[in-house]
């Protein structure tokens, strides 16, 4: 469990943002490179028609917001996508389906090929398709997935406004199926959906007392869309989710901690705090899931000015199950071998002395 409760980490949230941003700028730069950022690219896989009543969402099917439903892509689909985003410098792949939750059948089974596609591209392979069984995650682990993103969303007491076809408690366990499975995690959640301050750091707060903590915690800010019960959502200010950023920093020093939906909206110095306050991550690419976001030469523009570099696959020391066999078997093979070596030597030795 971590030290922090509501009344210290609030305390941290209000107190001067120069002294906030100097304290997170400075847990950044202990454990992570600062002038780094991760390019990821989002990929809806399989788009609209979902059962769920997700209120901030363009995919659900009940809101009426122009969102066409699509079935899943193809192979080649997928593999050209992931071929343009790791052209413009992405080093992960997000595969997005809207999805209450996976289902063992042949579209199952194309994920998985679709996984290992991409896998074989050398990138990070990320999925957010639902609830996951503990089967289903062993199976996207087996395949080559490296991460599974599952969001909190919000705190567990605003969570009623927003979701009622899924549990808060539903969401921990797919986290805890999708870990279980050596999966690596990407849990956060939206700001902007008319939530209070204390409700942001009650999101966090069991996020930080995973142990170990997620690897990845996406904050978003809400893209209202037309159509949603939260389309008149007033935007957050940029203050707003430094601070946020900045929270997350402290209380997971290891995590990255991605700038995710909502940066049509910042310049690129609302962005530059971001880093600065320990975001690790953006969205690269001009669309989200379904929404827009930044031209791609807009964040070439920004990277260059800030003077960002891209962060290269795995560079958080993981790898995903399948490339971690090879290099099992590798290293088995050479203590075999080597042992084998030095029997020959020593009995030749004995040949020898004889
Ligand atoms: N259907 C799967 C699920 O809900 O787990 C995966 C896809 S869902 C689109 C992934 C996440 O995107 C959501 O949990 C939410 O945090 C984020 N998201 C969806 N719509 C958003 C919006 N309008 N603004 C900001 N974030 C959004
Ligand atoms: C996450 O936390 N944000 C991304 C990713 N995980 C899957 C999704 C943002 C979606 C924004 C709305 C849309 O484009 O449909
Ligand atoms: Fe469906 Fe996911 Fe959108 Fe909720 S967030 S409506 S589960 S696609």
């Amino acid at each position: 469990m971590s030290e922090w409760n509501l009344q210290t980490l609030r305390e941290l949230h209000d107190s001067p943002l120069m002294d906030l941003v100097f304290q997170a700028a400075s847990v950044h730069r202990a454990h992570h490179n600062p002038n780094e950022v991760q390019m990821s690219s989002l990929l809806s896989i399989k788009t609209g028609g979902c059962p769920e009543d997700c209120g901030y969402c363009p995919q659900a099917a009940r809101y009426h917001t122009g969102v066409e439903s699509t079935g899943l892509m193809t192979v080649n689909q997928v593999k050209t996508a992931a071929e343009r985003a790791k052209g413009l410098g992405s080093s992960r792949l997000c595969m997005g389906a809207a999805w209450r939750n996976v289902k063992d059948n042949a579209e199952f089974d194309h994920v998985l090929d679709l996984v290992r596609t991409v896998n074989d591209m050398g990138m990070e392979v990320c999925a957010t398709l639902g609830m996951l069984t503990p089967n289903q995650a062993e199976r996207l682990a087996a395949a080559g997935l490296y991460a599974y993103n599952h969001n909190l969303d919000t705190s567990e007491d605003y969570y009623k406004e927003v979701i009622s076809t899924r549990g808060y408690q539903d969401r921990i366990d797919t986290i805890g199926n999708a870990r279980k499975a050596g999966l690596t995690v990407c849990s956060g959640g939206i700001i902007g959906m008319g939530e209070s301050v204390d409700d942001r750091l009650k999101m966090l707060l069991p996020l930080a007392n995973l142990a170990p903590q997620p690897d990845s915690v996406p904050i978003n800010t809400l893209v209202a869309v037309e159509g949603t019960p939260m389309e008149d959502q007033k935007p957050v200010s940029i203050f707003e989710l430094v601070r946020m950023i900045a929270v997350t920093r402290i209380l997971m020093p290891i995590t990255t901690v991605r700038l995710s939906a909502g940066r049509t909206s910042m310049t690129a110095e609302g962005q530059a705090l971001c880093f600065l306050a320990g975001a690790g991550s953006i969205f690269a690419g001009d669309k989200l899931l379904t929404t827009p976001n930044p031209e791609a030469f807009a964040d070439l523009e920004m990277f260059s000015n800030l003077g960002l570099k891209p962060t290269a696959p795995y560079s958080n020391g993981h790898t995903p199950l399948q490339l971690r066999l090879p290099s099992c078997f590798l290293s088995a093979f050479l203590m075999r071998a080597s042992s084998l070596a030095i029997r020959l030597r020593f009995s030749s030795t004995m040949v020898d002395s004889s």
